[in-house]
């Protein structure tokens, strides 16, 4: 007797008759990394072949940045496309102030993304950046350094 294992996919047909199967261990694509921010600005790429090909489908990406202690992070965006939806369900950003996604949100970005620059708290930035399984766009670069506390009341 063969044993034939079944995986049940649940399917959730949206507006637009766009098909979502879960990813889970199934063709997620592994991205990211930890990343150290220096005074001199330093650019992240949503994916690879940013500027050739849009980004792939099925991504969950998470860069962790990490300045030297007492050093802030800042985020400028010069590009950001990401699949626009109401709520920023499909595509999205999400920004972390802090180590890990258990820090306060800064935001959940897409479309056109976030409007200026950002700036952390502490010493972290998590950037999560997750795709669905249909339409992409251009994707975002960004561009990251460290900044003393002082620079930052200096430029307000
Ligand atoms: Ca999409």
């Amino acid at each position: 007797m063969s044993h034939i294992r079944s995986i049940s996919y649940q399917l959730t047909l949206g507006f637009g008759f766009q098909t979502r199967v879960p990813t889970d261990g199934l063709g997620i694509i592994k991205c990211g990394g930890r990343l150290k921010p220096d005074t001199k600005a330093r650019d992240l790429f949503s994916h690879a072949q940013f500027g050739d090909n849009n980004y792939p489908v099925q991504a969950d990406c998470e860069w962790l940045l990490v300045s030297e202690r007492g050093l802030r992070v800042e985020l400028s965006f010069p590009t950001f496309e990401v699949e626009e939806e109401a709520d920023c369900g499909y595509d999205y950003m999400e920004l972390f102030d802090g180590h890990d996604t258990s820090a306060m949100r800064l935001g959940r970005y897409c479309g056109s993304g976030p409007p200026e620059e950002i700036i952390s708290t502490g010493d972290a930035i998590l950037i999560h950046f997750h795709t669905d399984d249909t339409i992409s766009k251009k994707g975002f670069h960004i561009r990251y350094k460290s900044v003393k506390y002082q620079d930052i009341l200096h430029t307000k």
